[in-house]
């Protein structure tokens, strides 16, 4: 019986999905605490590739119970289309196995509206958004106007709310943006229908979790993004507008700091970006590009192709901090196989001087040159190692010198995208 909360180490897509469907086994319920459907886990199950966005990877075991928690904002045309879709494969027979918090917000069509036009008229100063309304609903949330789940369950407080929030959005829509218009009606009449299918999952889950805890029950804090992505503690403005990290797990879900027992961090062996923002180990060559290949590193969510780069020991340092993380996964080791040399970054020059902490200010961190530690890599393939000691010597040497620099222990290392495709370590 452990409550334990995975986060993504870098900047989103490590492989969140594959671990957490590992730690699934050993939790009753899987918990999603913060983004919506910006986020994108792709799973391999036996042979069948499983892409979710909004819903977590729980719901692909019998038995778990999946909570999205009201740090969710919540699309409902999606969440509709990946229950739909999940009935269709033969899941999710049973609704009660999907609870959504009725204090979760709403995506609403004109935050979606409003994301893509206001990135669209950046230019460079463009932060790379999956468009999907992410950072305009959260904007809302906290400026005390957005939209609950609560809301669209009462008829009235939806028509009475979406009337008081249309008018300045549809100024800021027509004014400054450029864009068309809603009318009260044409969203009346796309979300009520929402409101009937929704009304089954919607429940008090905080209040659901603490009986689940009471009762002994494990419960398994799924993150999306990552640390570097986090509203505060990440490369701010080109971050996400949720809380990534460790800590957003209880405000993201109502569960007291006090229940949680581990906070594992996801790390990949290399590291990768999608949008802007700065990223010191980044490589525009031709090693990039064959880490991207090798890697398939391509958005789950909208297919963009990922920025590149070598491990960095500084990130992983930061991520330790501020998640507090007792154990790394480390992922993504085979697709560093064939490479004759390895690089981890050690620390920063910037001005002159050596930094080994990540620089709080933007400015600084995008002006710093990574320090580099060559390390020997391997030819083998290390698809078939489940033991550390069926891994070659440099790739051991490798997780040993990762383990060294980020100051916490490896605890599982995965060798390929399948579940088994896994060493465990603790
Ligand atoms: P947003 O849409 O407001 O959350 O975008 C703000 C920044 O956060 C980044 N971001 C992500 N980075 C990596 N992976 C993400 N999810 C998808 C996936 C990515 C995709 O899991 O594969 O398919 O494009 C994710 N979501 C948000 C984003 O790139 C911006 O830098
Ligand atoms: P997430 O957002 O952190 O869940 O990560 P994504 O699903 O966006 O991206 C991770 C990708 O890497 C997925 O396609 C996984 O199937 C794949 N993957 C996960 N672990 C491994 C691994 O150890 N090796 C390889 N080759 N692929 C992996
Ligand atoms: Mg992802």
């Amino acid at each position: 019986m452990a409550n334990v909360v995975v986060i993504g180490a870098q900047w989103g897509d490590e492989g969140k999905g594959k671990v957490v469907d590992i730690y699934t086994e050993f939790a009753d319920d899987v918990v999603r605490y913060q983004g919506g459907n910006n986020a994108g886990h792709t799973l391999v199950v036996g042979d069948q590739k499983v892409v979710l966005h909004l819903i977590p990877s729980g719901i692909l075991h019998d038995g778990k119970r999946c909570v999205i928690g009201n740090g969710v904002v919540l699309d409902p045309e999606v969440f509709i289309r990946e229950i739909n879709n999940l009935k269709a494969s033969g899941r999710l027979q049973d609704d009660s196995a999907l609870v959504l918090s009725e204090a979760l917000h709403l995506i609403m069509p004109y935050h979606k509206r409003i994301d893509i036009a206001r990135e669209a008229k950046s230019g460079s100063k463009k932060i790379g958004t999956t468009g999907r309304g992410i950072g305009p609903a959260y904007e809302d949330k906290t400026g005390r106007r957005g939209i609950r789940l609560m809301d669209l369950l009462d008829e009235k407080a939806f028509t009475r709310k979406v009337k008081d929030v249309l008018e300045e959005k549809n100024l800021l829509l027509t004014q400054l943006l450029g864009e068309k218009p809603f009318t009260f009606e044409e969203i009346y009449n796309e979300y009520m229908p929402y409101a009937e299918i929704l009304r089954k999952y919607a429940a008090d889950t905080s209040l659901l979790l603490h009986k689940e805890i009471k009762a002994g029950k494990s419960l398994l804090f799924e993150g999306a993004q990552g640390t570097l992505l986090d509203v505060d503690h990440g490369t701010y403005p080109y971050v996400t507008s949720s809380s990534t990290c460790s800590g957003g797990a209880c405000t993201g879900s109502g569960v007291s700091p006090r229940e949680i027992h581990e906070v594992i961090g996801i790390s990949k062996a290399y590291a990768t970006r999608v949008g802007s923002g700065p990223f010191p180990t980044e490589l525009e060559d031709e090693t990039g590009e064959r880490l991207r290949q090798v890697g398939g590193e391509f958005g789950a969510t909208t297919g963009r192709p990922r920025r590149t780069g070598w491990w960095d020991a500084l990130v992983a340092r930061y991520a330790v901090r501020v998640n507090g993380l007792s154990g790394i996964a480390l992922t993504k080791l085979d697709v560093l196989s064939g490479l004759e040399t390895v690089k981890v970054c050690t620390g920063y020059t910037y001005n002159g001087q050596v930094l080994d902490e990540v620089p709080a200010s933007l400015e600084i961190m995008e002006q710093c040159r990574p320090i580099y530690e060559e390390i020997p890599g391997w030819t083998e393939d290390i698809t078939k190692a489940r033991t550390m000691a069926e891994l070659p010597e440099n790739a051991r040497k490798y997780v040993a010198r990762i383990e060294e620099l980020a100051g916490t222990e490896v605890v599982m290392v995965s060798v390929g995208p399948r579940r088994d495709e896994t060493i465990l370590l603790r």
